[in-house]
């Protein structure tokens, strides 16, 4: 069975795909977060909310290991190397008090995932202090137990953190596809050339297809 995605059909195996969910947290999503201080117009990246509700409804009923992420600092930020503190020209840095709680900061409730996708008892969570779900995480050591050897991304934002990971994974041998309707970026232009840029030279990060394609071909393969 095939997923119709771009630039050519996406294979799926008799064991299923993983689904990734990246960063779905307040600081990203709602107003007064990180993301809202970097001056983001977070309203956009509601758009892919229900569509990722929908996908995570389906990868549940479906049996497909969910892997959900969070970009966090520990409360000493520690993890927080200075260089990423110090960007940026904006009132609120990381570890700084918003009115969500301190920014970027793990345990607080800005940085919880959000109620629409809070995980499930099982469902893996890794809790990542960089753009990468592969750095400094357990990530790496978590697939190869699940069986997992494709990959269906969704999350915020398409040009960091799921870019980041989607190359991260592709480098360590993992075949990923990326939810187009199913990321968002603040910037309309940077989403569309992520998707130019994964699937150019014939899929040289990956695939990417619509949610639609991406529940059709689960639903024939594992329903
Ligand atoms: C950012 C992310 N944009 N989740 N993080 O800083 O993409």
């Amino acid at each position: 069975m095939f997923i119709d995605a771009h630039p050519y059909p996406y294979a799926l195996l008799k064991r299923p795909p993983a689904l990734v969910i990246i960063d779905m947290q307040r600081d990203f999503v709602e107003p007064g977060g990180f993301g809202d201080a970097l001056g983001n117009d977070v309203g956009r990246l509601q758009a892919c909310v229900p569509v990722i509700a929908r996908l995570l409804a389906v990868a549940r009923r479906l049996g497909l290991p969910v892997i959900h992420t969070r970009e966090a600092h520990r409360p000493d930020l520690s993890d927080c190397p200075p260089a990423k503190r110090q960007r940026g020209n904006c009132r609120l840095k990381i570890g700084d008090a918003g009115p969500m709680g301190r920014l970027l900061v793990d345990g607080e409730p800005g940085n919880a995932i959000i109620d629409a996708l809070k995980p499930l008892p099982g469902e893996v969570e890794i809790v990542k202090p960089g753009k990468g779900a592969f750095y400094s995480t357990q990530l790496q050591q978590i697939l190869p137990g699940l069986g997992v050897t494709h990959l269906l991304f969704t999350g915020v934002t398409t040009e960091v953190c799921v870019q980041t990971t989607m190359r991260e994974a592709n480098d360590r041998g993992y075949q990923c596809l990326l939810v187009e309707d199913g990321t968002e970026s603040y910037f309309p232009e940077f989403k569309r050339a992520t998707l130019d840029m994964i699937t150019a030279q014939s899929g040289i990060v990956g695939w990417v297809a619509s949610s639609e394609a991406v529940i059709s071909a689960l639903e024939r393969t594992y329903g």
